[in-house]
């Protein structure tokens, strides 16, 4: 079963190649997706690292002048996905590059990646970590100095998109507050993949009501942290860009950066002394969310909850009660009703849907987060718990985008939706069973 399965995992890396980078899926992500890169990096470092590299390269092509690094870099036309680079319009920022981009980044988990490529190839690949260490030591430099406006070493993110989680219901209350316009909307996300597991359009025009937005202001950072109404400091973003830093410090010290690796570290140091204070429900027991513009905590229970364990956030004790509240034989494992980890959102929340996007399903690329915060603090069962659901839902179904959690299914009911084929879900599998 598993050679079988690597097998098909290598034909989806394949198939989804293009030249130089890898689309997350065909015809519903048909360009180049920021942490998609990164993930998807990882897994061709375990079958031919040149195209990890080039991923990288290919990425840092949409570099912004001033670090910035979009979500979404569109190196080939396609006609299959909404919004387009005419959408974002991005020419109307100084710091817009060549190429065409997005508007809004994803998050970072570039720096960390690099050094796991660097544990998979060693010595041969400090040339390439010379090469690559500026433009994502840029980007650090970019949310450090644009996106923390109250200098706590919490950067915010100013659209959903920039989350990753895009749907989830932690955003409810945000687009409850929001009166976007009723744009007309030229989908095409719900002409690949059953519109009943997406966002809805309604949330579709907050979306595009953001871009909006930040276009009439020239994607000035000034005048989004001042004005958008979505304005949050998201528990995942913030632990991947401390885990990055982390690895960036590591890599940084191999090749003599001392000055870079010396910043760092302060932001480091930053990052660290607020995250818990600021983010830690002691009620909920994990993290949430917090909402700058509103000046409330959004304290809704996700799978991003748990990412801060990646991070090294929590001290031995507080990790121990977010591991037995809800990771063994916890609120998401299902306590009645049983569940696949992880699911992405709180099954215990009336706004938990098992098929609709990141409003529920499991997602392979938050396990694989999940899975490496687990081993760090050295859980290592509950780890092992998350690998082996993550794989029998590969194996039952094969490479979708997400998969419905619940354990007990109507029998003839299938559990991967979304895209199928899809790239992350296949590089992810890779590093699982290394
Ligand atoms: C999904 O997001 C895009 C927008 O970025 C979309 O729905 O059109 C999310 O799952 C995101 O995390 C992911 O990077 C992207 C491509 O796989 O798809």
């Amino acid at each position: 079963m598993t050679s079988d399965l690597k097998l098909l995992a290598q034909e989806v890396l394949e198939g989804n190649w293009q030249d130089g980078f890898t689309i997350p899926c065909k015809g519903l992500y048909p360009f180049q997706w920021n942490w998609d890169s990164g993930f998807i990096a990882l897994g061709w470092a375990h079958l031919d690292m040149e195209r990890a590299k080039a991923e990288f390269r290919s990425l840092l092509k949409g570099q912004w002048s001033n670090g910035f690094l979009p979500h979404i870099v569109f190196h080939n036309e396609a006609e299959s996905y909404f919004p387009g680079p005419e959408v974002w319009d991005v020419g109307r920022s100084p710091d817009a590059p060549q190429a065409r981009t997005s508007g809004i980044t994803q998050p970072p988990v570039l720096g960390y990646i690099l050094e796991l490529l660097y544990e998979i190839s060693g010595e041969p690949l400090l040339d390439f970590i010379d090469e690559i260490f500026p433009a994502l030591y840029a980007w650090h430099h970019y949310f450090y100095t644009r996106r923390d406006p109250n200098k706590e070493g919490l950067v915010y993110i100013c659209h959903n998109w920039e989350a990753g989680t895009d749907n989830t219901p932690v955003w409810d209350a945000v687009w409850e507050g929001l009166d976007s316009p009723e744009y007309e909307l030229n989908r095409r996300d719900t002409q690949h993949v059953d519109a009943s597991n997406r966002p809805s359009n309604r949330e579709y025009q907050h979306y595009i009501h953001l871009v909006e937005l930040f276009k009439s202001w020239d994607y000035d950072d000034v005048q989004i942290a001042e004005k958008s109404p979505f304005l949050i400091q998201d528990p995942l973003f913030n632990s991947l860009l401390i885990r990055s830093n982390e690895s960036l410090i590591h890599l940084g010290k191999r090749i003599g950066k001392d000055v870079e690796v010396a910043q760092l570290q302060k932001w480091q140091a930053l990052s660290k002394a607020h995250f818990h204070k600021k983010l830690f429900s002691e009620q909920r027991k994990a993290y949430v969310y917090f909402d700058l513009r509103a000046n409330r905590r959004l304290d809704a229970l996700s799978s991003s909850s748990f990412t801060p364990l990646l991070a090294g956030i929590p001290d031995a004790e507080t990790a121990g009660d977010i591991v037995k509240t809800h990771l063994d034989k916890g609120r998401f494992t299902g306590v009645g009703p049983s569940y696949f980890l992880c699911p992405s959102f709180d099954p215990e929340s009336p706004s938990f849907d098992p098929k609709r996007y990141w409003r529920g399903p499991v997602w392979i690329n938050l396990n694989w987060l999940i899975y490496q915060g687990l081993n760090r603090y050295g859980f290592n069962k509950v780890a092992e718990n998350v690998r082996r659901d993550t794989l029998a839902l590969l194996e039952e179904c094969g490479f979708y985008e997400y998969f419905d959690p619940r354990r007990d299914l109507d029998p003839g009911h299938f559990r991967g939706y979304g895209g199928n084929h899809f790239s992350w879900s296949a590089a992810l599998y890779l590093d699982l069973i290394r």
